[in-house]
């Protein structure tokens, strides 16, 4: 079988694919194929709903093969690159199958990135469309995807879901257009690249994670199967769904594999939430800690709707704290599930039948009977058992490199494929996984990921700013928070924090990557070496140092 040439990057080495052809991982299935066997089984089943749609498989198949030929009538086609900027709404998911038909290769981009973020993907990955909306949540994608395409010398096309066609800015084409009456589609080879996700933020080329038919269809199905997903299932896609998480952790592919129902909602917040819940019969569902303690709150308060459907909810991205995964279950009357994953492969889950105990204090085991994992010190040599160390792994639907992107590549991985997570855990005797921290100068601000490194770029340009350090600092909500040392370059002008959060938004980054909080240093501490202290600036931190 050929493998995947996409500008002649091959996403596998030839005898890891056939090893997991082997093992039974990769079945040769793309996601058309399976949403055909789906819609062709169950066509009367619904597919999908939100508050303004309720499709059946046999509508979903019938729209994404529609839109497909219509976007074919664009252009676009196989290994196209398309930025996806969305909310949690139905046609997410028809847009999404209707480019994995025609072979063009979504690139999954979150509501909340911004220029900073979009542009350099777009030019990175010689994106040729984008597919957004128009206002949602008092902010115009439309015009921002606009005026990206009048940077980007290869995107070509910029299409838009709305209401309100005729407020859509010149040039931006209103997707209803292309819904064609369906017509051919190619045949495609489940080996290839089917999308792209992102990985954390990079001051440099961005981190693009492809992902084929065969290796993410392992995933989708394995996590179905852990998460007992059946045709009953009712997913609710909470968090934004181009995160890994919600999209195949079982997330919205595992519920759509099940032969099961995906409900989307814009807004997490327990009041939306809640009633979506009770409105749409949902069974399962996944948090991020922050949000799990905010549902937690609202639900142990009384008079909620009726969550009495809700059977098991997950909570991942970040750490979640003892103290709350205790009360996750009881109040919100469902099995609580914990699960560590990461876009580039490796997803772990505490099982659904797991004692107590293993579920509110570890993060669970591999998915994958082939996932390979070793705790290993700086050397790369293991660490002995129950010690801490940092995890390393490969399997069948762990990548082997990014997309185009050799230096971060040399770091990200170990010559024999084996990708360095860069997170510090502890494997316990009974297989479980416990996350102790973030290797590298990370901030994990309540599941989403900051590089400090990205973010100080962003603050060395600010006029009044000589030197800036980022560290995340422990918050009880948000697990941390964003902390910005940063040295004035006029002693006489010191940054505020209002002033630095206005600089950086008005950069175009995306909001949650705002500093908490900035604190003004005349100097930094040094390491023995001359390298910044982060160490010293968190002791300083621990101590009481204010921001402002
Ligand atoms: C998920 O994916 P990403 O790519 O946004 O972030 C991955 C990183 C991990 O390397 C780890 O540092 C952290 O997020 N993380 C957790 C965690 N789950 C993820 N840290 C502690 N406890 C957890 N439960 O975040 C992701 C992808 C698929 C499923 C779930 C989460």
């Amino acid at each position: 079988m050929p493998s995947t040439v996409l500008n002649g990057f091959t996403p596998w080495p030839a005898a890891a694919a056939e090893r997991h052809r082997e093992q039974g991982c990769w079945t040769g299935e793309t996601f058309g194929d399976m949403l055909s066997a789906r819609a062709a089984a169950t066509p009367a089943a619904t597919a999908v709903v939100d508050d303004a749609h309720r499709w059946t498989y046999a509508e979903l198949d019938r729209r994404s093969r529609a839109l497909a030929t219509g976007l074919g009538r664009l252009g676009i086609g196989r290994d196209d690159r398309v930025l996806v900027q969305l909310p949690n709404r139905a046609e997410f998911v028809e847009v999404i199958f209707a480019l994995f038909r025609l072979g063009a290769l979504p690139v999954f981009c979150l509501p909340a990135h911004r220029r900073a973020e979009l542009a350099p993907i777009a030019t990175a990955i010689g994106a040729t469309a984008m597919i957004t909306v128009g206002v949602h949540q008092r902010f115009d994608h439309a015009a921002l995807a606009n005026s990206i395409r009048a940077e980007v010398h290869a995107l070509r096309h910029v299409l838009a879901i709305t209401d309100d066609a005729r407020a859509l800015p010149e040039g931006v084409l209103d997707l209803a257009d292309f819904r064609d009456e369906p017509g051919p589609l190619p045949v495609l080879d489940a080996s290839a690249v089917a999308f792209l996700q992102l990985s954390g933020g990079s001051t440099g080329i961005p981190k693009l994670i492809p992902r084929t038919h065969d290796d993410y269809l392992y995933s989708v199905r394995r996590s179905a199967q852990i998460c007992e997903l059946d045709p009953g299932t009712v997913y609710l896609a909470t968090l934004p769904v181009a995160h890994n998480f919600p999209m195949s952790s079982p997330g919205i592919l595992g519920a759509l594999w099940a032969g099961g129902t995906v409900a989307m909602t814009p807004d997490p917040t327990p009041a939306t939430a809640f009633a979506a819940i009770e409105r749409f019969g949902v069974t399962i569902t996944g948090l991020v800690p922050p949000l799990a303690r905010l549902w937690v709150e609202r639900a142990e308060a009384g008079a909620t709707p009726n969550l009495s459907t809700l059977k098991v909810v997950q909570v991942g991205g970040a750490r979640c704290q003892e103290e709350l995964a205790r009360r996750i279950g009881p109040a919100l009357g469902a099995t609580l599930q914990q699960v560590f994953g990461m876009a580039e492969g490796l997803v772990c889950y505490t099982r659904l039948d797991d004692p107590v105990e293993v579920v509110v204090a570890t993060q669970g085991r591999p998915m994958s009977e082939f996932d390979e994992l070793r705790v290993v010190d700086e050397s790369g040599a293991d660490v002995p058992a129950g010690t801490d160390g940092n995890l390393i792994t490969r399997g069948p639907y762990t990548i082997r490199g990014y997309f185009d992107n050799a230096e971060a590549n040399a770091r990200g991985f170990t010559p024999d494929g084996w990708y360095r997570t860069g997170d510090v855990v502890r494997l316990r005797p009974d297989g479980n996984i416990v996350v102790q921290g973030r290797a590298g100068d990370w901030v994990n601000r309540g599941g989403e990921k900051v590089s400090a490194e990205e973010l100080e770029a962003h603050l060395l340009e600010h006029p009044d700013i000589r030197e800036a350090v980022i560290i995340g600092t422990p918050d009880p909500v948000l697990g941390q928070r964003i902390c910005a040392f940063v040295q004035p370059a006029d002693p006489a002008r010191r940054p505020s924090l209002l002033s630095v959060r206005s600089f950086v938004r008005l950069r175009g980054v995306a909001a949650w990557k705002m500093p908490d909080d900035v604190v003004v240093i005349e100097d930094f501490p040094e390491t023995g070496v001359g390298k910044t202290s982060r160490k010293e600036l968190r002791r300083l931190v621990a101590e009481g140092a204010r921001g402002r």
